[in-house]
């Protein structure tokens, strides 16, 4: 399988994440992306090759101008204001209070951040945009290849029209999916089997019927993001019925886990879409530092060869996964699961 892949990702190198009252190290890290280029050689998947430089078309119809400027423009504002550590969100427009952008960065921080752990650094831009060119280059590529795997940095699947947050910034599989539409493909399903809901992405499509968006993840009572992917969320508009959530409990080994991936494969043959895009979580691993699910790496590998069962164009985009020594593994295990159907 070709993977695509921009060293640019090492431009986000954060040395602060906000958990438990402290600073501490990022668990999404650099290094993830090394465990799986190692693995990815070391089975010979396929020919890793860099993007091209996409510019900023796609990613305005993705997301709002104005957020995209704030990401832009964020670090030099808050080394401008003299702040010292890494820029963390602090104060939002909560329940009651105006929903209006303010000029002082403490506020833009908040108004743009959909949670506080994800700290923005100086390559971050640099890097969500390198992250984004990997996803158009990939998109670009399924005409000539029927499956093709997107290894992108930073992650994107939390990434909204106008949010960052889950150390997302750019939605790079809503905007893998709008080039799908964009080169002529009519629907597009998203299937994102991350630990983690993809709110962003479902903020993204949830009135629109030309991008079905599916996620299996963690039951928001328990998980990030907490306050989307309840199973109740199925669409607005002209959207409705083309958002569905499958959202379960602490503990799901992969038995429950896969009938609600069987579930989510029948909703997506019911829609017949031209092309498929997995959100590629890892963080499903039992062995995950900030999750509850219980796949084995044995697992990947099965799901992976299920989800072939689609007989679609696939685009595989990378999303989480923390558990650095098996990443590449379980990461590998699904495409290879996949081509080996
Ligand atoms: O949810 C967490 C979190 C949960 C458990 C932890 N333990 C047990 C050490 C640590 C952290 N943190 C909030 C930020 C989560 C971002 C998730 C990003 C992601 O992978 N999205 O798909
Ligand atoms: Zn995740």
């Amino acid at each position: 399988m070709l993977t695509i892949y921009s060293e640019d990702h090492r431009k986000r190198d954060a040395k602060t994440e906000l958990l438990g009252g402290q600073l501490i190290p990022p668990f999404e890290k650099p290094s993830r992306m090394d465990f799986i280029l190692d693995r990815i050689h070391s089975e010979g998947l396929g020919e890793v090759i860099a993007p091209r430089e996409f510019g900023m078309e796609t990613i305005l119809k993705i997301h709002d101008h104005h957020y995209v400027k704030f990401l832009q423009t964020v670090w030099a504002e808050w080394a401008e204001a003299g702040m010292k550590g890494e820029a963390i969100a602090a104060s939002w427009p909560a329940r009651r209070m105006q929903q209006r952008c303010p000029t002082d960065i403490d506020g833009k921080l908040g108004y743009y951040a959909l949670a506080a752990e994800t700290s923005i650094t100086e390559g971050t831009w640099d890097a969500a945009k390198a992250s984004t060119n990997v996803a158009l280059e990939a998109a670009s590529r399924l005409t000539q290849e029927s499956a093709v795997f997107a290894l992108c940095r930073p992650p994107g699947h939390h990434a909204a029209l106008d949010m960052y947050g889950g150390y997302c910034f750019l939605n790079n599989a809503a905007l893998a999916a709008q080039s799908l539409l964009d080169q002529g493909a009519e629907r597009v399903a998203i299937l994102d089997v991350d630990f983690h809901h993809g709110n962003g992405t479902q903020d993204i499509f949830y009135t629109r019927d030309d991008v079905l968006f599916i996620s299996i993840h963690g039951q928001p009572e328990d998980a990030f993001p907490h306050f989307l992917g309840y199973e109740d969320e199925t669409g607005q508009a002209a959207g409705e019925g083309y958002n569905r959530n499958f959202a379960l409990p602490p503990g799901t080994p992969f038995g429950p886990w896969r009938d609600a991936l069987k579930k989510s494969l029948d909703i997506i043959g019911k829609y017949g879409p031209n092309a498929l895009v997995i959100s590629l979580g890892t963080d499903t691993f039992e062995k995950d530092p900030i999750s509850f699910f219980k796949l084995t790496s044995d697992d990947f590998s099965i799901y992976g060869s299920d989800l072939a069962q689609a007989n679609l164009p696939t685009l595989f985009v990378m999303e989480g996964g923390y558990a650095v020594e098996e990443i590449g593994i379980n990461t590998v295990n699904v495409l290879q699961g996949f081509e080996h159907a």
